[in-house]
């Protein structure tokens, strides 16, 4: 029973479940995870099928479909340069997703909703580890405010139609995600996989030496995608709250030591360059998982494994390809 008195809304293994974003790093992996667990009435839509920010395009998908539960893992997303360099599209497309989905849902009867934000919502210079409460209390990282703001809008969206209207909408906050499925573009990808691609071609090449962006002294925590799936559809079951709750590891590691264990892994022994004209973003961006874990998830994937995993996939994105998981 909630608050009110009414009955928790159950997912049922026949529920209608939409993953919005569900070619993703993270709405495949949560697909996968579903199927797995033995739900059965999964729906999705590719972005062709579906756009996402056109409003009426939305409502009607909604209207016909009528979800049960929403797990919004559609977003416009990319490492520090994307970010950097499309500020439009970092702002204008998330805040439009998060609001066509979020009052779509509402208006359908949607049971429950879970949003997924990014630990770069917290200020740049916030105290570690990063604990929910810090949120709003400090300018954010330049580098990705655009991004921030659309996502700190999405979770006062979220905290507003379940404080104006009742409706459950849960908001995560996941480290920087990585695994099978993710981007590997050097000029819009993320730090891991980026660094996967580059000491695989430097391996190749027999190269003397790769680059590092930045001084390698930032220091990131990594999730593993399944393990993220995991956390999602855990908390989708049990966190009941407008409280938003971080997702991560409860480790960091610097660059440049994130670099030499990918080397390690890919087994590529020259040096490694930094190159200062590329930037830092955030000093460190380590989350308290305290929450997390009281009320009982923690994940399973060590960095080294995740790493080896998400290799394999780069070389044989076929074997077990996430996105190309028919439902
Ligand atoms: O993962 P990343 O692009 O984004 O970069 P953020 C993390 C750190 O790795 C930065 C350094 O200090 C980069 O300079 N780095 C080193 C590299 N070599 C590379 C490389 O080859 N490619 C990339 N991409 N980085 C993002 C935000 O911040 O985190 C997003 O911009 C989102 O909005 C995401 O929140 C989770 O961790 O700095």
């Amino acid at each position: 029973m909630d608050d009110a008195g009414m009955p928790k809304p159950e997912m049922e293994k026949h529920s209608r479940i939409f993953v919005a974003g569900h070619r993703g790093l993270v709405g495949s992996a949560i697909c996968r995870h579903l199927l797995r667990l033995g739900y059965t009435n999964l729906i999705a839509r590719t972005r062709g099928e579906l756009d996402l920010t056109n409003q009426s395009a939305v409502d009607a998908f909604f209207a016909a479909e009528k979800p049960e539960y929403v797990f919004l893992a559609a977003a416009k997303v990319g490492g520090i340069l994307a970010n950097s360099n499309y500020p439009v599209e970092f702002l204008r497309d998330n805040l439009t997703i998060e609001i066509n989905v979020i009052e779509a849902a509402y208006r359908n009867g949607v049971k429950k909703l879970e949003c997924l934000g990014s630990s770069c919502i917290y200020p740049k210079l916030a105290p570690q580890p990063i604990k929910e409460e810090y949120l709003l209390t400090g300018p954010l990282e330049p580098t990705n405010e655009w991004y921030a703001i659309a996502k700190i809008a999405g979770i006062k969206l979220a905290q507003a139609y379940w404080r104006q209207y009742g409706f459950r909408a849960i908001s995560l906050m996941p480290t920087n995600v990585y695994g099978p499925g993710d981007n590997f573009d050097l000029q819009s990808s993320h730090v891991l996989p980026a660094l996967i691609r580059k000491a695989h071609e430097a391996r190749l090449k027999h190269s003397r030496e790769m680059v590092v962006w930045g001084s390698g002294e930032p220091r990131r925590e990594f999730l593993y995608v399944d393990d993220m799936a995991e956390a999602a559809v855990f908390l989708m079951l049990h966190y009941d709250s407008a409280d938003i709750i971080n997702v991560g590891v409860g480790e960091d590691h610097s660059i440049r030591e994130l670099a030499e264990l990918v080397c390690r892994v890919v087994g590529y022994q020259g040096r490694l360059v930094f190159d200062a004209s590329k930037p830092d973003g955030m000093p460190r961006k380590l989350l308290d998982i305290a929450r997390l874990r009281n009320i009982g998830w923690r994940p399973r994937i060590n960095l080294e494994e995740g790493i080896a995993r998400a290799y394999q996939w780069f070389l044989e994105p076929e074997q077990g390809a996430p996105r190309s998981m028919a439902i």
